[in-house]
């Protein structure tokens, strides 16, 4: 039997982690690969599972705790993946808060399931937004120091650092965060992308072909820390149908709600993590997102189209008590639907801290 290649992106949330499996699963479809996913996060109805099945990808979902949590679970939708789509590769993306991947996922994937997976470099996403403030020991960052402390933990264990969204940062911002990357962290290969763009993938697809001693830096961590960071940043999923007599766009609501909430959460100085938006309607789909306090909203899929009826998905992460974040997607959807005589009666909302992370297992050494 041949063995199935596993790819683990790691990376902040908002990092562009989805973005990235959608371009790399692309590529392997192009080579002739059949590709499976697993999406990650803390509980059902994921954006992100839904924006990679709209995009025509097999898609399965890890939910309720991170991968290092439900081990169990992983390899399961793995196997359901492998007994329907008989994958030769596996793309799968962690929840955007969860760190000490290596000693607890990919450790004992290497270890307990050598024979069924070849697990590949480690790779980790480079936030610019929050990633250059952290770096810089910028106290404005917008987080904690307990978040800022998963944000560097990610880095650490990462065989390689993707510098992404190049396209967009000046050539000056990209050289300070490259030496910043390599003062912080000597000796990791740093790759410049652009997951949107495609900028720079010939290196990423190089480097996911690697074979060799990799995923094995294990951390140094301190739970606790890291179990209070990642429980400063609220979750929040709320799903509903959303009504009106007149046709409106689609993808101006999904903005909307974005930029009501980025403006709402400003008020009260909460920053935000990322906060995406989907509305699906007979087979269109479109996605917006935020991915900190101080970026602009985008549409970051289009579904140009007009509709009189959707299906609204919000997951957001952001530095604030879960019920005020509740109040506030509330709020910003009552307005949003108001402004085209539009409602949304019956949202379904879960908020959380997220818990302590108990990973099924860690190794302490590698393999
Ligand atoms: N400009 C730009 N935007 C990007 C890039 N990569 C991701 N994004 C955007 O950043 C947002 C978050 O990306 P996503 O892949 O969902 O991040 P994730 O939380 O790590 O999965 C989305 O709006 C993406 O379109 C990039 O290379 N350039
Ligand atoms: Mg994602």
């Amino acid at each position: 039997m041949s063995t199935i290649r596993f790819i683990m992106l790691g990376g902040f949330l908002g990092a562009g982690k989805t973005t990235t499996m959608a371009r790399l699963a692309k590529h392997f479809a192009s080579q002739g690969k059949r590709v499976g996913i697993v999406t990650n996060d803390q509980a059902e109805d994921l954006v992100d599972t839904h924006s990679l099945r709209e995009q025509g990808f097999s898609v399965a979902e890890v939910a309720g705790a991170c991968f290092c949590c439900k081990f169990d679970d992983l390899l399961d939708k793995v196997g359901s993946l492998e007994s329907d789509k008989h994958p030769d590769v596996i793309l799968a993306e962690p929840v955007g808060s969860c760190t000490d991947l290596v000693a607890t996922v990919v450790q004992p994937l290497k270890d307990l399931y050598g024979k069924r997976f070849s697990v590949a470099p480690y790779a980790v996403l480079f936030k610019p937004s929050h990633g250059l403030k952290i770096l810089r020991n910028d106290p404005r960052s917008g987080f904690s120091p307990k978040a800022a402390y998963i944000f560097r933990k990610q880095l650490e264990e990462a065989d390689a650092i993707l510098l992404n969204r190049v396209d967009e940062l000046q050539p000056a911002q990209i050289d300070e965060i490259a030496s910043l990357v390599a003062k912080e962290y000597p000796g990791v290969p740093v790759l410049r992308v652009s997951a949107k763009a495609g900028d720079g993938f010939e290196a990423v697809h190089a480097l996911l072909d690697q074979q060799g001693a990799f995923g094995s830096k294990i951390l140094d961590i301190d739970y606790d820390t890291y179990a209070e960071g990642e429980a400063e940043l609220g979750w929040l999923n709320s799903s509903m149908r959303v009504s009106a007599t007149n046709a409106f766009s689609l993808d101006r609501l999904l903005l909307d709600v974005v930029t009501s909430l980025q403006t709402s959460l400003r008020t009260v100085g909460a920053e935000v993590a990322h906060l995406k938006a989907i509305g699906l309607w007979e087979g269109f789909f479109g996605v917006a997102n935020l991915v900190s306090s101080d970026t602009e909203p985008t549409l970051s899929l289009p579904s140009r189209c007009e509709v009189k009826e959707a299906d609204l998905i919000i997951n957001a992460r952001v530095a604030i008590d879960p019920a005020v974040l509740r109040e506030h997607v509330a709020n910003a959807v009552k307005a949003v639907c108001a402004a085209r005589g539009a409602n949304a009666p019956e949202a379904k909302t879960q908020s959380f801290r997220p818990g302590r992370p108990t990973p099924t297992h860690r190794y302490a050494a590698s393999k």
